[in-house]
């Protein structure tokens, strides 16, 4: 039950996934244990953002490390710490990375789940304080058990994963997923250690009157993408971008808002990742009533062709994104 449950003040995040087992009754709770595993890794890369700006005074912090190597960037700390949970937990047997070139084989093939990981996006804000975000995808491999894993585990279409979500480096720390079944939202509470429920059973705004799309670019648009962000400034929508894709996605769920990344002269296929960044946000979406696609079809059904594939990303309310599309799909 989705919408009668009463949640006490103060269900954390554990509880709410052992409450939750019973959504899939004849689970092993192993995709419970690896939601686990991935809320482990946020609180430490939340740790490790928290510091970032003490960064260059290590010493007097402790933080320079006895070889006196560099502090390594937080990106690439945030990659090693999610690989590790991931690789410990034993429910998972491949990880592919923003950070990674090729898939990571784990080597264990008794794990079922293939995940999918940006571990820290918004690269052009991690420097400078401001917020960031972890998306993941997990889905179930195809190949049985037992056998070493393929292409084809990997690169499955959105409309296979089996949970999806992102963890929101903020002015609070949040942590919102769903297994399929309704998107919930948890925040940190860094004095107990815990995520609490806090946002149950997100629901999108049907419409709204916030866009988001890098305007720098404007000359490089189609036409389509020109004429509907004009069409905004008419109804005097208010523009919002901050340049980390989890922050603009969270602030349009929760407000109502359109996330517009599309074709440039730059990157004909938009900027975005489809494996380890459009696809979760897109299954988030569809699961709070909002939509996502490409400008042509709905991000869930492409067939992912390569790792590291972009695709173009326009995400949020119902009706701002049905608009959108009737405005692309005159193009040029
Ligand atoms: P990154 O993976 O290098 O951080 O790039 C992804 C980010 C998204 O978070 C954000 O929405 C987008 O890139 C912003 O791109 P731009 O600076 O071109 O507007
Ligand atoms: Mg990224």
């Amino acid at each position: 039950d989705q919408t009668g449950m009463a949640y006490s003040v103060g269900t954390t995040l554990d509880r709410f996934i052992k409450s939750k087992q019973s959504d899939f009754p004849f689970a092993s709770g192993e995709l419970s244990q690896l939601l686990r595993d991935i809320a482990l890794a946020a609180k430490i890369v939340n740790r490790e953002t928290n510091r970032a700006g003490l960064a260059n005074i290590g010493g007097a912090f402790g933080q320079t490390n006895v070889q006196g190597e560099e502090q390594q960037k937080l990106d690439v700390i945030a990659n090693i710490r999610f690989i590790r949970a991931l690789s410990k937990g034993g429910e998972v047997c491949a990880i592919v990375s923003e950070e990674e070139d090729a898939v990571i084989d784990l080597h264990n093939t008794s794990g079922k789940y293939v995940v999918a990981i940006d571990p820290l996006d918004g690269s052009s804000n991690i420097d400078v304080n401001i917020s960031i975000g972890t998306i993941f995808s997990i889905y179930r491999r195809i190949t049985p058990a037992g056998s070493p894993i393929q292409m084809e585990d990997v690169m499955q279409p959105g409309s296979k994963q089996v949970a999806a979500g992102y963890v929101l480096y903020g002015s609070s720390t949040m942590l919102v997923y769903t297994t399929g079944f309704g998107v919930n939202g948890f925040t940190y509470e860094s004095s107990l250690g815990e995520f609490f429920l806090s946002h149950p059973n997100i629901q999108a705004p049907k419409d709204g009157n916030i866009y988001s799309i890098n305007e720098g670019s404007e000359l490089e648009w189609n036409k389509g993408v020109q004429d509907y962000i004009r069409l905004c400034k008419e109804k005097g929508y208010s523009a919002r971008y901050i340049g980390s894709l989890v922050a603009d996605f969270h602030r349009n769920l929760l407000k109502g808002g359109i996330y517009i990344y599309p074709p440039t002269q730059k990157n004909p296929n938009g900027k975005l990742r489809l494996l380890y960044e459009a696809n979760a946000l897109a299954l988030l979406a569809e699961q709070a009533g909002a939509i996502a696609t490409d400008g042509k079809q709905n991000i869930l059904s492409i067939q992912p062709e390569s790792l590291h594939q972009r695709t173009p990303l326009i995400i949020g309310s119902e009706k701002m994104v049905q608009t959108a599309m009737e405005y692309f799909a005159e193009e040029k």
